[in-house]
C-alpha cells in the first residue's frame, strides 16, 4: 500500500516537473500556544505558497489563506474524507481562516478546483499542493 502510494506520488510529481519546474515551498507547521498549528498561505495563478505543509496528526490546523489580488477566481479544496477533512472554500484577497483536523496520518492535496469551461484547470495548470500529515 504504502509502496503505491510512493509510485503514485513519484508520477506526480513527475508530470508535474514535466510541465514546468516548480519549487517546492516547504513550512513545518507548530502548534501555537492554543494548541493550534496555525499555516500562512498565499494562492495565485497557478500556486499556493507554501506548497507542502507539514502537520501533526490529530492536532488542529488553522489555514490563513489570501489570494492575490485580481480577477481569476480561487478555491482551496481539500478531498479527504478518510482523514476527517472535506473542505471547498472559494478565496478573496482578505485573509480567510479555514480550520480543520486530520484524524489520519498520510499524504492529502490540496488544490484550486476552478476550471473555466474548455479549459485546463488550475489544478492541471500546477495550482495545487499537499499535506504530510505525521505523527
Ligand atoms: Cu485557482
Amino acid at each position: 500500500m504504502k509502496r503505491i502510494g510512493l509510485v503514485l506520488s513519484l508520477l506526480v510529481s513527475c508530470s508535474a516537473h514535466a510541465q514546468e519546474a516548480r519549487s517546492e515551498k516547504v513550512f513545518r507547521a507548530t502548534a501555537n500556544a492554543a494548541g493550534v498549528q496555525v499555516v500562512e498561505m498565499v494562492a495565485g495563478g497557478y500556486y499556493f505558497d507554501p506548497n507542502l505543509v507539514i502537520v501533526k496528526v490529530n492536532v488542529p490546523v488553522e489555514i490563513r489563506v489570501r489570494k492575490k489580488p485580481g480577477m481569476i477566481p480561487h478555491d482551496f479544496t481539500v478531498e479527504a474524507a478518510d482523514a476527517g477533512v472535506r473542505i471547498s472554500e472559494e478565496l478573496g484577497s482578505d485573509v480567510k481562516s479555514i480550520k480543520f483536523t486530520f484524524t489520519k496520518i498520510g499524504e492529502y492535496a490540496f488544490y484550486c478546483n476552478q476550471k473555466p469551461i474548455l479549459l485546463k484547470s488550475h489544478r492541471e495548470h500546477g495550482m495545487e499542493g499537499k499535506f504530510q500529515v505525521v505523527p
